[in-house]
């Protein structure tokens, strides 16, 4: 039982402190992000799937470059409001937006 305690307690702890941020998680298949268009807050973080046999990134010019590893994920949270355009830096046709609210 004292098993359970040490290791629920802080468990519980941290999900509460944390109940304001959400994980989105963005699919990459087919050469493609999807959905290629989504809704955050700041301190949301961002999780992106490689479901490819290639390596992607999500990219945003001149801010954070996200290397994907086949079949890995990647992540990052946001911590400013406003729109993120990003690519991968492999295919430059791969893009998707992030729509940051404060
Ligand atoms: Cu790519």
């Amino acid at each position: 039982m004292w098993q359970f305690l040490l290791i629920a307690m802080p468990t519980l702890i941290l999900s509460a402190g944390m109940a304001q941020s959400a994980t989105i998680e963005v699919t990459i298949e087919k050469t493609a992000f999807s959905p290629t268009e989504i809704a955050a807050k700041i301190g949301d973080t961002v999780r992106w799937v490689n479901k490819d046999a290639f390596v992607h990134t999500a990219t945003v010019k001149g801010g954070w470059d996200i290397q994907l590893p086949v079949k890995k994920a990647g992540s990052v949270t946001v911590d400013k409001a406003g729109t993120l355009d990003y690519y991968c830096r492999f295919h430059p046709n791969m893009k998707g937006r992030i729509t940051v609210a404060p």
